[in-house]
């Protein structure tokens, strides 16, 4: 199983960011896929409770219509958070032991996650994430720049193209801009983002990177969906919020104070 060395250390300490070229394999990504595919046939579904849909709990199904769309509404389905409660693939992923050895050199065996969410890009949606950081409110979070890594599972083969991630290398030492996340030109007045480097990867590679790392994409433009994975991981003894990964290297089961079980994949599905 693969760990960060020491040249990977530095790498994301000065510039923000590291790709690790495929840390989960075919088989995998192919359990993640199904599980996409479950999440869609259930943002289908015309019964989803409004708790659900507005993310007044833990898991929030957020469909997108862009300005004069006529389709479905779930043809644009921007995100789902918490997906780990809706589907065992997602809750076996982000308590995986590939996760925990990666990240031990960084974090040390005692996680907790902030986020966790799959993003979808469905052609013709329009779904962009303009410039931002991933600012982690203080001071729930302590020394978040050292404490915290934000990761991306590539699901789908990434390219410029079908909106891949780009990223400021080196924009993690600007420290917290205080921007409205994702308000147009706000990013801009800090950072020069014509230095941004777009983040291809294969499925199965993952992109790590800092909070405080300039980072968005822009809409896919192919016929073809892309869709991601994110779990942010934060050191325990500095965060007094979020949901357990890791006691001491072992995984913790996901918990929530609603009950969820009406909209969870039986394992067959
Ligand atoms: O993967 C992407 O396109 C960007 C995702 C992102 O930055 C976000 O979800 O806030």
């Amino acid at each position: 199983m693969q760990t960060l060395n020491s040249q990977d250390i530095e790498t994301f300490r000065d510039q923000g960011f590291l790709i690790i070229r495929k840390l989960f394999d075919a088989d995998d990504i192919a359990l993640l896929c199904h599980a996409f595919d479950y999440t869609l046939t259930l943002a289908a579904r015309p019964d989803l409770p409004e708790d659900i849909l507005r993310g007044r709990g833990d898991v929030h199904i957020h469909l997108q219509a862009p300005d004069g769309a006529t389709g479905p509404a779930v043809r644009y389905i921007r995100k789902v958070q918490w997906p780990a409660l809706l589907h065992p693939a997602f809750e076996a992923i982000r308590t995986s032991p590939i996760f925990a050895q990666l990240l031990a050199p960084l974090l040390g065996t005692s996680l907790k996650q902030y986020i966790n969410q799959i993003n979808f890009k469905i052609p013709g949606g329009d779904i962009a994430f303009p410039w931002h950081q991933d600012i982690r409110p203080t001071p729930a979070f302590t020394d978040q720049i050292d404490n915290y890594v934000q990761t991306i599972i590539a699901i789908d083969q990434a390219t410029a193209a079908n909106g891949c991630l780009h990223i400021v290398p080196g924009s993690h030492k600007l420290g917290n801009l205080k921007t409205t996340r994702y308000a147009t030109g706000q990013i801009e007045q800090h950072v020069d983002v014509t230095t941004a480097v777009p983040c291809e990867a294969d499925p199965g590679d993952v992109i790590l990177f800092t909070s405080y790392t300039v980072h968005g994409s822009t809409p896919n433009t192919t016929d073809q969906p892309r869709r991601s994975y994110i779990n942010g991981f934060v050191r325990a003894k500095s965060c007094t919020v979020g949901k357990w990964a890791f006691l001491n290297g072992q995984p913790i089961p996901i918990t929530s104070d609603r009950d969820y079980h009406a909209l969870r994949a039986k394992s067959s599905e």
